[in-house]
């Protein structure tokens, strides 16, 4: 059947077509799993994978992604250019069945991993139907091709030739306006969040080059092309950090029977924590998987096998663990996968069980020849093995000997927790207070129905340089771990939470911001369910109060409100007096500013990837002063805005 254009009528087929993307528009977090923020960027993850996979398949060496001005992104590549042909079922061009049938993407082609395929890929329809209108060029044969859509997926102009090119020139590009009727929260694209996705892209797909222009306040633009891969991605990961040995381990290699390609790096550094990430068509698989566990299976196998046979193990010695081998260790692992599986709660889990034993063989013969090559860096390795090793098998026996101690066992809370009367973690809050004196004002201030107020002296100990036995017997962080009750660790039982609001309130300058990370590192590192489960917060004392003799007449929280507050009071007569610290708040200021319930601001603090975060903690945590300088005055996008 050969369909009609809507303004000669619609035939059985448009109308299907637009029923399909009717569905998206009705449900749209069915299709993008919200309309917030991340539902946004959604929309530009889906068409600048199409141009992944069109470099992926060999065709394609550079996209170019720009936002304008009026939130209009433009997404190009230099491939082949989409197909223009008539497509056989619809009957209507192949562009457009892209862009107006659901799942089209992913029937057409085949052969080449499409990572448009995977977990996200829900493909270039529904980004259509999400906009207020979308516009598609094709540079193909020495021509340009232009179809444009309205209104969530109606063609407005069919597939049409508006010129020629040069026969040398083909490509794609899309540009659309997002729709404020299905995005509520607005269509303002984050710089931050194309930033680092466009970054890991490249970094995850080696010589393919991205240029991001952002035109919106100053802009900016940057080249994003890593000809090392991994390689340079482990560099960049260990920037901040000391590391044990010069060389990176890398490896990338082709499964034949499968296709399965596997690309590992990896490099120590003299921390303690493990930073392990993995990625499948290039989604960052934050749940691991098999080819986690392949890659974990590799280096337990080989590192011990080298371990006995050089003498660095005794023959009574037990073998080094897995968890051993992890500390200090950074690794990524990608694979691309022509029919990935994925489980696990958030579908973050690569469950294709071939994987694992495919990783552990191909990464386990590189690493024993890497070993073989490199005695001195296999000493080093080693080594620090042994060092993890040691202090594992110290602590398990200091664990045993003082089990009563044990800080999850400690029955009596606190001495310096001014508890709240109310036992209902529901309703219950807990202030972690910086310095003495801004928890006196916080204590007399409360609410002492749901408030308690935790006063912390100094500075936490920064646990990202420590290990797990002194982390223990630092006494704020056993205050905190015993006030809220939920154990830590692998052991933590979120059911037992005493407050369901955990609020961290320092001054507002720079020390305050560092204690603040202090304590969201260690929140990120020990009791990562319970910032997950959006218990955390920061408290937002204002930075200006103005007034006129002894009457407040306006609190200001930003720089910003004190400039429209100025304007407000044009003409009538105040001063202005700047918070230093929550120390100057007497404990009545305190409660009508950043305590009451009622007027206060809170900012939820969302870690939206624990890579990210982890990096900011590494920076913030590392041993250059000045990106930690430049870093807390400039932002602390860890956290995200949200208003109680
Ligand atoms: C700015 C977004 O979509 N590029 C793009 C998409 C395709 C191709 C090339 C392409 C693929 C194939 C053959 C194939 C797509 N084609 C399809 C479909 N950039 C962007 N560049 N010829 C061209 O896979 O065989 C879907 S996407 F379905 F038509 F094959």
């Amino acid at each position: 059947m050969k369909p009609v254009r809507e303004h000669e009528g619609y035939t059985s087929e448009d109308i299907q077509v637009l029923e399909g993307l009717e569905a998206v528009r009705l449900r749209p977090g069915m299709y993008i799993g919200t309309t917030s923020s991340k539902g946004l960027h959604h929309l530009v993850w889906e068409i600048v994978d199409n141009s992944i996979d069109e470099a992926l398949a060999g065709f394609a060496t550079k996209i170019t992604i720009t936002v304008d001005d009026q939130e209009v992104v433009t997404v190009e590549d230099d491939g082949r250019g989409m197909p223009v042909g008539i497509h056989e079922k619809t009957g209507i061009s192949a562009v457009e069945t892209i862009f107006t049938v659901l799942h089209a993407g992913g029937k057409f082609g085949g052969g080449a991993y499409k990572v448009s395929g995977g977990l996200h890929g829900v493909g270039a329809s529904v980004v259509n139907a999400l906009s207020s209108w979308l516009e598609v060029r094709v540079f193909r044969d020495g021509k340009i091709y232009y179809v444009r859509f309205e209104n969530g997926g109606h063609t407005v102009e069919p597939l049409k030739v508006i010129g020629e090119c040069d026969p040398s020139h083909t490509g794609s590009q899309v540009r659309f306006k997002a729709d404020p009727a299905i995005f509520k929260e607005g269509t303002t694209y984050d710089y931050h969040t194309l930033f680092e996705r466009f970054r890991q892209i490249a970094f995850l797909n080696k010589g393919i080059r991205i240029d991001f222009h952002y035109l919106k306040d100053e802009s900016k633009s940057h080249t994003f092309l890593y000809e090392g891969g991994l390689r340079e991605y482990i560099e960049f990961l260990n920037k901040e950090k000391t590391v044990l040995h010069p060389e990176i381990l890398y490896c990338d290699e082709v499964d034949k029977d499968t296709n399965i390609s596997v690309e590992i790096a990896m490099q120590y550094n003299d921390s303690y924590n493990p930073m392990v990430y993995s990625f499948c068509n290039n989604i960052n698989t934050n749940e691991g998987g098999t080819h986690e566990e392949g890659f974990a299976l590799a280096i337990n196998r080989v590192i011990n096998k080298y371990a006995r046979d050089n003498d660095f193990l005794k023959k009574d010695e037990e073998n080094l663990t897995t968890e051993d081998l992890k500390e200090g260790l950074v690794a990524l692992i990608s694979i691309k996968h022509p029919d990935p599986q994925y489980e696990g709660q958030t579908k973050g889990k690569l469950g294709n069980a071939e994987v694992r034993k495919i990783v552990s063989t191909i990464y386990g013969e590189y690493l024993s020849r890497f070993l073989l090559e490199h005695p001195a860096d296999a000493k080093i390795i080693i080594d620090k093995a042994i060092g993890a090793s040691k202090a594992r098998i110290a602590a398990k026996k200091a664990r045993e000997m003082t089990r009563r101690k044990n800080v999850l066992e400690i029955s009596s809370l606190p001495g310096k927790l001014v508890d709240c009367s109310s036992k209902d973690a529901s309703i219950s809050e807990i202030y972690i207070v910086e310095g003495n004196s801004a928890g006196g004002s916080a204590k007399m201030g409360r609410d002492a129905k749901f408030q308690a107020i935790l006063p912390l002296r100094g500075k936490i100990l920064n646990v990202e340089k420590a290990r797990q036995q002194r982390i223990f017997d630092n006494a704020e962080i056993r205050s905190m771990i015993t006030a809220f009750g939920c154990g830590f660790g692998d052991e933590i039982d979120l059911s037992k939470l005493r407050y369901h609001k955990i609020v961290i309130m320092t001054d507002a300058d720079v020390d305050g911001a560092h204690i603040c990370t202090l304590m969201l590192t260690f929140l990120y590192r020990f009791l990562k369910p319970v910032v997950e489960g959006g218990y955390v917060y920061i408290a937002m004392p204002p930075l200006y109060k103005l007034f006129r003799g002894q009457r407040t007449l306006k609190y200001c929280y930003t720089d910003e409100e004190l400039e429209e507050a100025k304007e407000e009071f044009s003409g009538e007569k105040y001063d202005i007096q700047r918070y230093k610290g929550l120390g100057e708040m007497d404990p009545e200021q305190l409660w009508e500013t950043t305590l009451d319930p009622n007027v206060r601001t809170l900012k939820k603090v969302t870690i939206q990837d624990a890579m990210d975060a982890d990096q900011v903690f590494s920076m913030l945590m590392g041993d250059d002063v000045d990106p930690r300088r430049n870093f807390i005055i400039e932002n602390a996008h860890f956290a995200k805005n949200l208003d109680i």
